[in-house]
């Protein structure tokens, strides 16, 4: 009873614009994320102008990465999370011809993977788009995007379909509404209404590419991709309680209508509320209604509060909330709250009864070498170990988990902020902020202590 799964999937997470480096290699075009060298935190940006930085490099997984499955494979993955940068494929994004280097690029990968018995599984967008789509169509904002991301799905589809078993499509589809560059390619200040026009665009996709994937793959999976922001009432208030659902709303939106394949009620309401047109093509609520993903997936963190005094709020790190004084906060502020995953995987078993995986969950800090040249990263373990006892708690209450890929298995540039300094890793990779180092890699304490955990499968996590 102490053990996940038997045929539970280990391993780790990461992005292609986070790891790869190598931005301008083998014909890749300028994506979105090319052109933040800041992180996606830049409030009420209005224009991106491109000035190189620490993701031009990142931690150059583009050429090491066969050390790099080597470690994983050490730990015991049977499981590699990891995205393909659009540009690499489609540099501007509207081409008719894909680029043959990009492509044969991920045959490496996904060859050098299978040679090691760890399964890829792939975000066809995390976090990025070619920047080219933004300047000529103004993103997501553009039904074209529609097509262009299809062309794009079909041809990695097909490519890699003896290769490629695991699917998500947009990775944390709900951020547009907090970082609208990044998830649809709009401006920083755009509208409510310019978002949930290019929201919309993007959910036909979802449905289109869903559809796809289960004609061109049969035996395939694909899942959505969610921040799993689950958010508690700040007091029993019954007005407390309907804030918080509102706050849910927001996310779950998402997630209803990539799995129940219709707008809910909720957000009709919403959008005749607050004046909010969508713009349809007859058959797009025919499509959506056509697709429902196979699994739900999310990234948890950290949980948040929900209060109808709206004075309570903070400002946090890309998503406001109201503090709760019964958690810690990590060095970057973010709420530590292993019982909040298990809620949540009970909430999203109970509410789409589809089955589960957690595939980002870990905690950036700041490392130390100690005299020995060791990294002791136990607020990492503990971390980690508390978050995965209550993964298996949800698992007792009768939740289907898949599989979990912690974030950032080996030190990489962080996605909101841009920095080395913010470290997920079990491998330490020698950069830093300012772009020095060596980017050697090195086990942390960790590393053994996660190999423990998939080796017994979760036999040895403490309780
Ligand atoms: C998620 C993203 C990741 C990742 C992670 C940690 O939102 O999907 O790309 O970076 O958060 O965030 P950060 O890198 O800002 O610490």
């Amino acid at each position: 009873m102490n053990t996940f799964p038997s045929d539970f999937l280990w391993g780790g997470a990461i992005a292609a614009n986070q790891v790869e480096g190598a931005f301008d290699y083998d014909k890749k075009g300028l994506s979105t994320s090319d052109m933040l060298p800041n992180g996606i935190l830049s409030p009420h940006q209005t224009r991106v102008e491109r000035t190189s930085g620490i993701k031009d490099v990142a931690i150059d997984f583009y050429h090491r990465y066969p050390e790099d499955i080597q470690l994983f494979k050490e730990m015991g993955f049977n499981c590699l999370r990891l995205s393909i940068a659009w540009t690499r494929i489609y540099p501007n994004g509207d081409e008719e011809e894909p680029n043959e280097a990009g492509l044969a690029y991920y045959d490496k990968i996904f060859d050098e993977l299978a040679a090691h018995n760890i399964q890829p599984f792939v975000t066809l967008s995390h976090y990025e788009m070619p920047y080219a789509l933004v300047e000529n169509y103004d993103g997501w904002a553009s039904r074209k995007l529609i097509g262009f991301f299809e062309r794009y799905a079909n041809t990695v589809f097909e490519r890699y379909k003896n290769k490629v078993k695991l699917w998500l499509t947009f990775n944390e589809i709900n951020m547009s509404l907090h970082a609208p560059f990044t998830g649809v390619g709009l401006q920083e200040d755009a509208n409510e209404q310019a978002i949930y026009q290019a929201i919309h665009h993007q959910l036909v996709a979802n449905a289109k590419v869903v559809n796809l994937c289960h004609q061109v793959i049969p035996d395939a999976k694909i899942g959505n991709m969610l921040l799993g922001a689950i958010n508690y009432p700040y007091t029993c208030n019954p007005d407390d309680v309907i804030a918080a659902m509102h706050e849910n709303n927001k996310w779950l939106f998402f997630g209803d209508v990539q799995t129940r394949g219709q707008y809910p009620g909720y957000m009709k309401r919403y959008f005749r509320e607050q004046n909010i047109h969508i713009e349809m093509k007859d058959d797009d609520l025919v499509v959506i209604a056509s697709a429902s993903v196979d699994f739900i997936s999310f990234s948890y963190y950290a949980s948040g509060c929900a209060s109808a005094d709206p004075k309570q709020k903070e400002v946090g790190n890309i998503v406001d909330s109201v503090p709760n004084p019964y958690l810690e906060k990590s060095q970057w502020g973010w709420l530590i709250d292993p019982k909040g995953l298990r809620i949540l995987l009970n909430f999203l078993h109970d509410r789409y009864q589809k089955p589960l995986f957690i595939v980002e969950n870990g905690l950036g800090a700041r490392d130390q070498t100690n005299s020995n040249g060791e990294i002791q990263d136990d607020y990492r373990i503990d971390y980690l170990n508390d978050h995965l006892v209550q993964a298996h708690e949800a698992v007792l209450d009768g939740v289907e988990l898949m599989g979990f890929t912690s974030w950032g298995p080996i030190d990489l540039v962080s996605n909101s902020t841009a920095e080395m300094s913010k470290r997920y890793g079990f491998i330490y990779v020698d950069r830093h902020d300012d772009g020095n180092g060596t980017l050697q890699r090195k086990r942390k304490k960790s590393f053994k202590w996660y190999q423990q955990v998939i080796c017994t499968n979760g036999a040895s996590l403490k309780r």
